[in-house]
């Protein structure tokens, strides 16, 4: 609880541009208090995606301003998180599992419904790359561990050590104590996620992780699992998570707020919906974890909530750039 607590509290100072840039985002909102909401106007380009990744954000909408389609804004957006060895949740530089390793998962969708993903990944550090070539160049949608790795070097991607200094420091403290408790929040970024609408109106996304720090070897979460850290559909939009990967799952949560935008709610309503779901099921236990959705439908409307406290996102459109805090579940 306290180093949660701590983590809390040191998301809370370094986001101070966050927590103005929220203030923005509730003026211009029209019904949802954190949300940016902004009618009926079609919105595009714009990228959307999870934790304070204003350079990803940027990436991704450089690509879209010359041209690029949704499908190279995500993954390049996300490349930028992966090669990141400051972000502790993405590829290098991601906290190990409990032996040690960094493992890591990936997906991507397009606009046709086309899914990559790879799961249980090492030394490779651009997975969202890897699951863009499952998707393009086999048959398959999912590799997973060492097929996945011999798939990557054939596709002339680098091995890599993905273990910094730093994580490996982190982990043989962990070590001592080895007590299993994921935390929430993990400073201000995380797993990302992103949504992109290009400039023709399409619809693409991706998701990007090295999952729960000193989780079980073998570990997988929701990050690289269709409908539940992800999910596009052209015609509707698109939602992603980040936070606790086995609620995700349980709930295909990605899918539903995508289904639930089919349904007529606005991108808002439905990572509300989504999010309480979770808590429902879950009794007592959601007030030891954490999960956030953001969501974004045809007409470039975006929403995200989470269950605790200081989740963010980052939105860039009409050639602005920021960090939003989402509206949550717990006011407890
Ligand atoms: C997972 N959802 O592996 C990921 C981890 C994450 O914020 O998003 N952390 O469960």
């Amino acid at each position: 609880m306290k180093r949660r607590k701590f983590l809390q509290n040191a998301s809370l100072s370094s986001l101070g541009v966050v927590a103005s840039a929220s203030v923005i985002g509730c003026k211009n909102s029209t019904k949802n208090k954190g949300a940016y909401t902004s009618g009926n106007l079609a919105i595009k380009p714009i990228v959307i995606a999870t934790w304070e990744t204003p350079n990803a954000t940027a990436k991704a909408w450089e690509v879209l301003q010359n041209g690029g389609t949704a499908l190279d804004a995500v993954e390049q957006g996300c490349m930028i998180e992966e090669a990141d060895v400051k972000n502790f949740s993405v590829g290098k530089g991601g906290l190990p599992d409990r032996d040690g390793n960094v493992t890591l998962d990936a997906c991507i969708m397009d606009k046709d419904g086309n899914y990559g993903a790879v799961m249980y990944v090492q030394n490779i550090t651009h997975v969202i790359s890897l699951a863009r070539k499952v998707m393009e160049k086999t048959p398959h949608v999912i590799l997973t561990g060492k097929g996945a790795e011999k798939f990557g070097y054939e596709q002339g991607f680098k091995k890599e050590n993905l273990l910094t200094e730093s994580s490996k420091k982190a982990w043989k403290k962990w070590k001592e104590t080895s007590q299993y408790k994921p935390i929430i929040n993990i400073e201000n970024h995380d797993t990302i996620g992103m949504l992109a609408i290009d400039t023709k109106g399409d619809i693409s996304g991706a998701c990007t992780t090295s999952g729960l720090a000193y989780k079980m070897a073998g570990r997988v979460g929701d990050s690289p699992i269709i409908g539940s850290g992800l999910f596009i559909d052209n015609e509707i939009g698109g939602a992603t998570a980040t936070g606790m990967g086995e609620e995700v799952l349980k709930t295909v949560g990605s899918f539903l707020i995508v289904e639930l935008m089919r349904q007529g709610k606005t991108p808002q309503e439905a990572c509300e919906e989504a999010v309480r779901r979770i808590v429902k099921k879950s009794g007592d236990r959601f007030k030891d974890f954490q999960v956030g959705f953001i969501a974004i439908n045809k007409q470039g409307e975006t929403g995200a909530y989470c269950i605790h406290e200081w989740f963010s996102y980052t939105v860039y459109k009409q050639g602005e750039n920021k960090n939003y805090k989402s509206s949550f579940y717990n006011k407890a």
